[in-house]
């Protein structure tokens, strides 16, 4: 895509997160239709489905040929990579949301023929939107992102997912006693965003596509390393434990992940 075009989707884009923003915000304060998917701790609300309704609608307005990836549903079943493909995640962090009405994101990604295009991750009340791609550089609120200091483990935060830690999963508590301290926060956004600010070294989680795909963009222009948890590369519409990281931490945990 030639720079101009990715400018104008940019702006675009920017424009329905920051509606949607609004929109979110408008009704944060009403009470909330929460359901449970899978179990208890997994949870939809109306603002879930009525964001990515939102968001669906206005993708199909400005790029009706392409297929979209939303994880409540409304939009298409995708199955290969061929094409352009947005992916939504329309509250990542739902549990945060209900429970705390913070510490949640708004996630979009756009990819072509399997290749990162443009992505968003935007903290909605800590009011961080991390934006670009690989040819337009990663942003921060509009400015541009200090590099990521490369940091190893011993001298970092670790941002961990609650139920791996608890299993233990791939040796999680060897990799939390050789940071400086890990930190559970529930959103994969929100660790995401903590990233690449150079907040937390590292992000460890059991992962689906919206989860990690608009992240995956940003941390990859920004020098960082994101695989699978033994170090594999990422499949865009597969779900898997998913290890982002510096590129020294990313070693130093690929190194207790196989021990
Ligand atoms: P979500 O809020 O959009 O579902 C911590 O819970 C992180 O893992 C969140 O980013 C959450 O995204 C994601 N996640 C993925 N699958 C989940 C599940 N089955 N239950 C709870 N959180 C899940
Ligand atoms: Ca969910
Ligand atoms: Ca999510
Ligand atoms: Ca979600």
């Amino acid at each position: 895509m030639e720079i101009n075009e990715l400018k104008e989707i940019d702006k675009t884009v920017k424009g329905w997160l920051h509606e949607s923003r609004d929109n979110v915000l408008r009704k944060i304060d009403t009470r909330l239709k929460v359901d449970t998917k899978t179990s208890r701790r997994d949870l939809v609300t109306n603002i879930d489905k009525q964001n990515e309704k939102f968001l669906v609608g206005k993708i199909r307005e400005f790029d009706p040929d392409a297929k979209i990836l939303g994880e409540e549903g409304f939009g298409d079943q995708v199955h290969s990579t061929d094409g352009r493909i947005w992916i939504i995640d329309p509250i990542d962090g739902t549990m945060n949301f209900v429970k705390q009405r913070n510490h949640f994101a708004i996630m979009i990604a756009l990819y072509e023929d399997g290749k990162g295009v443009l992505g968003y991750v935007m903290d909605v009340i800590g009011k961080h939107l991390l934006s670009g791609g690989p040819d337009l550089g990663v942003f921060d609120n509009g400015h541009p992102l200090p590099p990521v200091k490369d940091t190893s483990l011993r001298e970092g935060l670790i941002g961990l997912s609650g139920p791996m830690v608890l299993h233990n999963d791939y040796n999680m508590v060897d990799i939390a006693q050789q940071s400086l301290g890990m930190r559970i926060y529930g959103s994969a956004g929100i660790d995401i965003i903590s990233v690449l600010r150079g907040e937390l070294v590292g992000y460890i989680s059991y992962l689906k596509p919206w989860d990690f795909g608009a992240g995956r963009i940003l941390c990859e222009t920004a020098g960082l390393k994101m695989t699978t948890i033994d170090g594999r590369r990422l499949d865009v519409l597969s779900s898997t434990p998913v290890l982002l990281a510096t590129r020294n931490a990313h070693q130093d945990i690929l190194t207790i992940v196989s021990k």
